[in-house]
């Protein structure tokens, strides 16, 4: 079996290590678009065998907190190369994740103050932060059936731009209760077209942005993000989750997509939070699976050894430890996380974390 430092081939790309930085919000982004200090944020983390870029919305309604970058415009294009020349030179691979929140947001974010767009019209529980602060997110309005192939569309728009802008790959964020875990669970979905009722019909949105993402920039760079019982951002356990995903692995199995992101548990909390057996979804899938969620070096060490998975994304610990992968080499310590700095603000607890004296 691997070790978590070997290289591995994932989909088009050959990575130098199984040490995926996982998609992370910093909100940082004045004017909706990378500058400096990120550029030099992703470049200090270059070392991980794939970065996972923070959320980065694929048009205006797919934003919903507040300085969160896009890639949908020409600007956004020109400010994403800095970033992924920068992590090329120094020798890394990246992908940008593609996020719509779908009801996760406010309308202050939305063209002319509209309501966000969902699989229906009940409010998500929950709050967004906007430049008021902490806000409860709007009342969302359903997507009439006729809207859905624009979604799609706009998947591709961002998945093509994504490749103008240099990187390597795209990961799709289906997680977290936003727009695509909207459509898929039954907790969340109340439609009653093709695109609710059903298992099959849940899943059909998703089923159709990889396929049509995957057609428009190679499957060997498309990859999925999925949180199978996460109940972040008010998103209630599917009534049947296992089926669910395991009908979700099966669809996206002849995709030969380049990877799966799977977060187990509750995102960026309890791993044991519900029943739910990763290995029956790994199975039906067949490609490259990324686990994620609290995994210390230990517990990597040992999946990727034991074949449980082929790579381990990190989230929080890539936030205050830029050198992570020569930290978790040598066993050296991790240096904490400074919560107050997560979220907004500048340079600091963005890229002042020091790496190790040489
Ligand atoms: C934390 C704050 C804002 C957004 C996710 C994109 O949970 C997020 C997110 C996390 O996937």
């Amino acid at each position: 079996m691997p070790s978590l430092f070997d290289p591995m081939q994932i989909g088009d790309l050959i990575l130098a290590n199984r040490i995926v930085m996982a998609p992370l919000t910093r909100s940082r982004s004045r004017g909706l678009k990378p500058g400096a200090m990120a550029v030099e944020y992703y470049r200090q983390r270059a070392a991980a065998g794939l970065i996972i870029t923070e959320g980065t919305q694929i048009n205006p309604e797919g934003q919903g907190y507040l300085d969160t970058p896009g890639i949908h415009s020409s600007e956004q294009i020109a400010a994403w190369r800095e970033v992924t020349d920068a992590v090329h030179a120094a020798g890394g691979k990246i992908a940008v994740q593609l996020w719509h929140v779908g009801r996760i947001s406010h309308q202050v974010f939305q063209p002319e103050g509209r309501a966000p767009v969902s699989s229906t019209s009940r409010p998500a529980n929950g709050k967004t932060f906007t430049a008021e602060g902490l806000v409860p997110v709007s009342a969302p309005r359903a997507l009439a059936t006729e809207e859905i192939p624009g979604v799609v569309a706009a998947f591709v728009h961002a998945a093509r731009c994504a490749m103008e802008a240099g990187f390597d790959a795209v990961e799709v964020h289906g997680a977290n209760g936003y727009l695509i875990d909207q459509f898929l669970r039954d907790s969340i979905n109340d439609r009653t077209d093709q695109y609710g009722g059903s298992i099959e019909n849940r899943a059909r949105l998703l089923v159709e942005v990889m396929t049509a993402i995957a057609a428009a920039i190679g499957p060997g760079r498309t990859g999925l993000r999925l949180s199978p019982v996460t109940p972040v951002n008010d998103a209630g356990q599917d009534s049947q989750a296992q089926a669910l995903f395991n009908h979700v692995a099966e669809q996206l199995a002849p995709l030969k997509l380049a990877f799966l992101d799977v977060v187990e548990g509750q995102t960026g909390g309890p791993r044991d939070i519900a029943p739910f057996d990763y290995q029956a979804m790994r199975q039906r899938f067949g490609g490259t699976w990324i686990a994620n969620n609290g995994y210390s070096r230990e517990m990597a060490l040992q999946a990727v050894a034991a074949g449980e998975a082929d790579a381990i994304a990190f989230g929080r610990d890539f936030i205050s430890n830029p050198d992570l992968v020569r930290r978790l080499r040598l066993n050296a310590p991790l240096q904490p996380l400074d919560r107050a700095t997560l979220y907004g603000g500048d340079a600091k607890g963005y890229i002042d974390y020091p790496a190790l004296a040489a």
